[in-house]
Parts: structure tokens; C-alpha cells; sequence
């Protein structure tokens, strides 16, 4: 039986035992089944900083001259802005049409005491490590790509005598990528000890009071995937949607399960590289980029939430109000690191922008990790689409200066 209909299988199952323990079990099921789920996300944790240090280090040297990279990295980053700023608004239309916070109330003694989210520039200042070991050793993804891109230009300027350190780096991501391997065969297990712990939490009782939001931001993700990603795909990817939705669906399901981009960019990688054709040296650099700086998702809940406080609190935005929420909620977005709930800490970035008070995340705290679910799956859906499109893009290139060559 295919992967994908393992974890599927893996998937309904969790939800299934979810809803027949429900929230009276949570003990005993924080005790006894949550860990294997902590266990299987430790264990894609583990390979990601070798993952996509090797296989970045491998992709900077083989593209084989830095205005290549310059040129993949252009077109990548215009490509992520543009379809974070289409999501945004879809968030926002979403909630104009479905009203998500008409009639609610916000609870007296409600207060949101989440963490201070970091400034943009704070994420653009930060993206040069000070120390590249303590990079790796944290896991800053930004950091560990712009260190790796560097190591990848010496070994081509450098040439001939790096060709030991190119092997070494291509020999390491190809058994990190053997690694993820082992790893995807016990994913069906993990995936069910992490969605059922959220079921049995997240019972009909939290979520039906929020349907509407939970329904505004579900609806936002599957049209954003629908039309712009289906769009991207055969228009730009020249590749029929079916073919890309089928091949990116054991990575959905697992940042459904896990709600981590950068816990699923192993399996991203493996799934664009197995079933979509994108080379290893496109994926190396646009999928690490994008489970960093690309949150399409994480874009339309901001859309959604901002709208959805100002209804609660009765605050008519104008139109310049909805702008910036598009700016900022993009600009969230990139700066919304790649775990569990980081979305909603980006969120008081966004309220901020249009003066809403952030006391009205409170709400959205009680049901974040349902909303974390689509906006993650979305998130690592759109990264697939950016390396589809860049593949196809460079493969346009090269056909073109080989036929100028003949
Ligand atoms: N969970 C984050 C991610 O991994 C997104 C978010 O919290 O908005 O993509």
C-alpha cells in the first residue's frame, strides 16, 4: 500500500479514537500516546540541519556560478511575496463575507500574555550567523541557508581542490536523504499519536462557538489552494494539478499532523524530488527558503483573525486599514517561524499595524492549533509550487541557450 494511504489511514484513525475518547481520556492519552508522537517529530527534527545544510552546500556548488543562484533566488522570492499578498486578501475577503466575530463577546477576564513577536528588520538583520555552529546547533534555518549558500560559492570559486569537501557534502545529503526514508515508514504511527491527543482536546464544544472563524480560514486555504496553487501549477509549473496534489500528499499530511513547516521539509523535499520531478538543487534552496520566509497559510489566518477581532470589537476598517493588514500580514508571515503556533504570535504584529487590541487573540488561542493545522499544510504547499515553478522556469533557461548554442 502507497505511503500517503498509510497516513491517511493513520490520519482518520486518530481522529476516529480522538472523538470516542474525548477530552475525559486527555490524561492518560498525554501519558501514554502523545510521546510517540513527540518521538516521530524528534526523529525528522534530527535530520533536518544536516538535511538541508548537505543538500544546500551540494545544490550552491552545482548550480555552478553565483548569478545563477542570484537569478533562482530573484525569481523564488518574487514568486513567495506574490502569493503571500494574494492570500492575505483572501483571508480578508473571507472574513467580509462570512462575518466570522459579528455577535461574539469576548470574555471579561480575557488576556493574551503571548510572546513579543520579533520586527521584520529583526528577522532581516538576523539572518547572518555570528557563529554557524550555533546556528546548527539552534536550528536557525535562516541562518544555516545564507552559511551553507556561502560554503557552496567557496567550493565554486575555489574549483578542482574543493571537489573532496562537493563529494563529501553530496555523499552526506544523499544518506540524510536515505535517513528521511526510514523515518516516512513509521510516519503512519506518529501521525496518528498527534492528531489524537488535538481530537480528544479540541472537542465539538471548543470548536463549535468558533466555527465561523475555523470555517473562514479552512475555506480560505482550500480556495487559495484550488484557484492560486492550481494556477501556478499548470500555467507556470506546466504540470497538470492532479499530478501535483497527489505527489505532495504525504508532506500535507504530515504538516497537518505535526503543524511544523520545518518538522515536514524532509518530506517536502522527498516528495518534490520523488514525485514532481524537481532536482535536488532547486529543492535544496527553494523549499528551506520557503519553510522559512513562505507562509501562505499563516497569511490567511492573519487576514481572517484581523478581521475577525475588529468584528468582535466592533471596529469598521477602512480600505487603507485592509492594506495594511495585506502589507503586514505578509510581512508576518515572513517573519513566522516554521513550529507549532508561531502564526499566532505574528498575529499581535498585525493587530498592532491597524491599532486593534491584541486581547482579542485570547479567543483565537483556544482553537489556534486547529487553525495551525490548514495554515501549516498550506504553508508547505506553497513552497512545493514555488520549486515546481522554478524547476520548469530553469529547465525553460537551459532549453533556450541550448537551442541558441546549436
Ligand atoms: N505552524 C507554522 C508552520 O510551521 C505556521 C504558523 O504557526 O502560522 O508553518
Amino acid at each position: 500500500m502507497h505511503l500517503s494511504n498509510k497516513i491517511l489511514i493513520g490520519l482518520i484513525l486518530g481522529v476516529v479514537a480522538g472523538l470516542i475518547a474525548g477530552p475525559e481520556s486527555l490524561a492518560f492519552i498525554k501519558q501514554w500516546v502523545a510521546p510517540i508522537g513527540t518521538l516521530f517529530i524528534n526523529l525528522i527534527k534530527m535530520i533536518i540541519v544536516p538535511l538541508v545544510f548537505a543538500s544546500l552546500v551540494v545544490g550552491a556548488s552545482s548550480l555552478g556560478d553565483v548569478k545563477k543562484l542570484g537569478r533562482i533566488g530573484g525569481k523564488t522570492i518574487v514568486f513567495y511575496l506574490a502569493t503571500t499578498a494574494v492570500a492575505v486578501t483572501i483571508g480578508i475577503v473571507m472574513s467580509q463575507l462570512m462575518n466570522p466575530g459579528i455577535g461574539l463577546k469576548l470574555p471579561a477576564n480575557a488576556v493574551y500574555k503571548g510572546k513579543e513577536a520579533p520586527s521584520i528588520m529583526d528577522v532581516f538583520v538576523n539572518i547572518v550567523p555570528t557563529n554557524p555552529i550555533k546556528a546548527m546547533e539552534s536550528g536557525d534555518m535562516l541562518q544555516i541557508i545564507v552559511f551553507a549558500l556561502f560554503v557552496g560559492i567557496g567550493i565554486t570559486l575555489v574549483g578542482q581542490r574543493a571537489k573532496p569537501v562537493e563529494s563529501f557534502f553530496d555523499g552526506l545529503a544523499e544518506v540524510t536523504y536515505k535517513i528521511v526514508n526510514v523515518i516516512m515508514s513509521v510516519a503512519p504511527y506518529g501521525v496518528f499519536a498527534l492528531i489524537l491527543p488535538v481530537v480528544a482536546a479540541n472537542g465539538p464544544k471548543v470548536l463549535i462557538p468558533l466555527a465561523k472563524v475555523i470555517a473562514a480560514v479552512y475555506i480560505g486555504c482550500l480556495l487559495h489552494m484550488a484557484l492560486t496553487y492550481s494556477g501556478c501549477v499548470s500555467i507556470l509549473g506546466r504540470m497538470s494539478p492532479l499530478k501535483f496534489f497527489k505527489g505532495i500528499l504525504p508532506a500535507q499530511l504530515i504538516a497537518f499532523s505535526t503543524c511544523s513547516s520545518a518538522a515536514t521539509l524532509p518530506v517536502t523535499m522527498k516528495n518534490t524530488q520523488e514525485n514532481l520531478g524537481v532536482s535536488k538543487e532547486v529543492s535544496s534552496f527553494v523549499l528551506p527558503l520557503g519553510a522559512t520566509i513562505n507562509m501562505d497559510g499563516t497569511a490567511i489566518y492573519q487576514g481572517v483573525c484581523a478581521l475577525f477581532v475588529a468584528q468582535v470589537y466592533g471596529v469598521d476598517l477602512s480600505l487603507s486599514q485592509m492594506i495594511i493588514i495585506v502589507l503586514t500580514g505578509t510581512l508576518a508571515s515572513i517573519g513566522t517561524a516554521g513550529v507549532p503556533g508561531a502564526g499566532l504570535i505574528m498575529l499581535t504584529l498585525t493587530l498592532q499595524s491597524v491599532n486593534l487590541p491584541i486581547e482579542g487573540i485570547a479567543l483565537i488561542a483556544g482553537i489556534d492549533r486547529v487553525l495551525d493545522m490548514a495554515r501549516t499544510t498550506v504553508n508547505i504547499t506553497g513552497d512545493a509550487v514555488a520549486s515546481v515553478y522554478i524547476q520548469q522556469s530553469e529547465d525553460q533557461a537551459l532549453n533556450k541557450n541550448s537551442s541558441i548554442s546549436v
